[in-house]
């Protein structure tokens, strides 16, 4: 019987609330808020792009960024970050990477170059740290030499570590301005701390370049809060800036069916775990719903999930029809997802790559304007992605 209750109050609280009188007879009108789109799951579209081997024999490569002269920096999570020519030779691992945390999902994570690297050579990574209570996602900075990192700070630290090994977040992106958002998952067994503003977990932070809170964050009089962004997040793994509005979008893994599409704005709460489209793997509900009053909705959400990871606005010419959208990558089913907006809202979603069957962990758009993704694997690989000539 409790059974059934449960049952019949999920069912409950996911359908709208009856319009019901008011005292003065008046119809109530809830209070209005937008709620996301579901993304309808489109199959997999073969036969619009070909993805060609560029380099192969990464060891779980997690991310590819490219630095002004063409060539692009690869990270590998047992702890490596390589070069890679334009014309696709590898590099021996460059020296000088800090001491990752390689377990789990832990390791060496994301790369971003610096806005000014041209003059200053500076590359910022994104790891998995281990330290007094276990672990968390840390940034370091270095001046990168062609084949080795020099004067290496740590700039960042989520704070507390903890126990378990997933969740880091830790894409890192640069604003307009030069400030440096960081993305921190929940740590997994910590869901509840992404509501708690003096704990570093499910949070974006936005920090300058050696790490400082900037004046006009959010949260400058909280303790322990001085970087946050936004919060209320689970695991932002996906998170780029609009090449129009200089917006930072991001998407994070939900549970079981609760993957969010989110344009995370200046101190608001993302809602998690309080509401969420997810359920637990076990199929337990999370939370209180899928909308409370105070919480931000996300722009769009997957049930079934892709697990996103990397993610790049399209900017190029090389691919017509490209231009404007969202590329995601997908780690289950394993694709190369494509967002079309309007308006601030997802009008189309398509699929591609399926057919390759590779976790996607990594999207960035190449100097040449073709799209670059990195497969995660015990032999990993950068794909090329072109246009199928017709
Ligand atoms: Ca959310």
């Amino acid at each position: 019987m409790r059974r059934i209750l449960g049952l019949l109050a999920l069912v409950g609280c996911s359908s709208s609330p009856a319009a019901a009188p008011s005292d003065d007879g008046a119809p109530y009108t809830p209070p209005s808020q937008v709620l996301a789109d579901r993304s309808p799951t489109p199959p997999n579209t073969r036969g619009v792009v070909t993805a060609e081997t560029v380099t192969g024999g990464l060891v779980n490569p997690w991310a590819i960024e490219f630095l002004p002269d063409g060539r692009a920096l690869v990270t590998e999570r047992p702890g490596r970050l390589r070069v890679l020519s334009p014309s696709g030779q590898l590099s021996a691992p460059v020296t000088g990477v800090p001491t990752v945390f390689a377990q789990g999902q832990g390791g060496l994570l994301d790369v971003a170059i610096d806005p000014q690297f041209a003059q200053n050579q500076r590359i910022y990574l994104s790891y998995a740290e281990s330290g007094s209570g276990g672990a968390g996602t840390a940034v370091a900075r270095a001046r990168f030499t062609g084949t080795a990192l020099e004067d290496v700070q740590v700039i960042y630290r989520q704070e507390p570590k903890l126990n378990g090994g997933g969740h880091y977040g830790a894409r890192l992106v640069f604003d307009r301005t030069g400030l440096l958002y960081v993305t921190l998952g929940d740590r997994m067994n910590w869901r509840d701390r992404a509501q708690d503003l003096s704990m570093g977990q499910g949070k974006i932070v936005r920090i300058t370049t050696s790490g400082a809170a900037p004046a006009d964050n959010p949260f400058t009089s909280v303790a322990n809060a001085q970087a946050i962004w936004s919060y209320g997040h689970r695991n932002v793994q996906s998170a780029a800036l609009h090449p129009e509005t200089g917006q930072l979008w991001t998407v994070e893994h939900g549970a079981r069916g609760g993957d969010e599409l989110n344009r995370p704005e200046r101190g608001k709460n993302y809602g998690w775990p309080i509401i969420t489209y997810g359920v637990d793997y076990s199929g337990a509900r999370i939370g209180e719903g899928t909308s409370k009053a105070g919480l931000e909705q996300p722009v769009y959400y997957w049930d079934p999930v892709i697990a996103p990871s990397g993610m790049a606005f399209y900017t190029a010419n090389a691919i017509p029809g490209w231009r404007g959208s969202i590329l995601v990558g997908s780690l289950s089913p394993g694709a190369l997802v494509r967002l079309e907006l309007a308006n601030g809202r997802v009008t189309r979603e398509v699929r591609y790559l399926g057919e390759l069957g590779e976790r996607i962990r990594d999207v960035a758009v190449g100097p040449d304007g073709f799209v670059y993704v990195v497969t995660d694997s015990g032999n990993g690989r950068v794909l090329r992605v072109k246009p199928v000539m017709g």
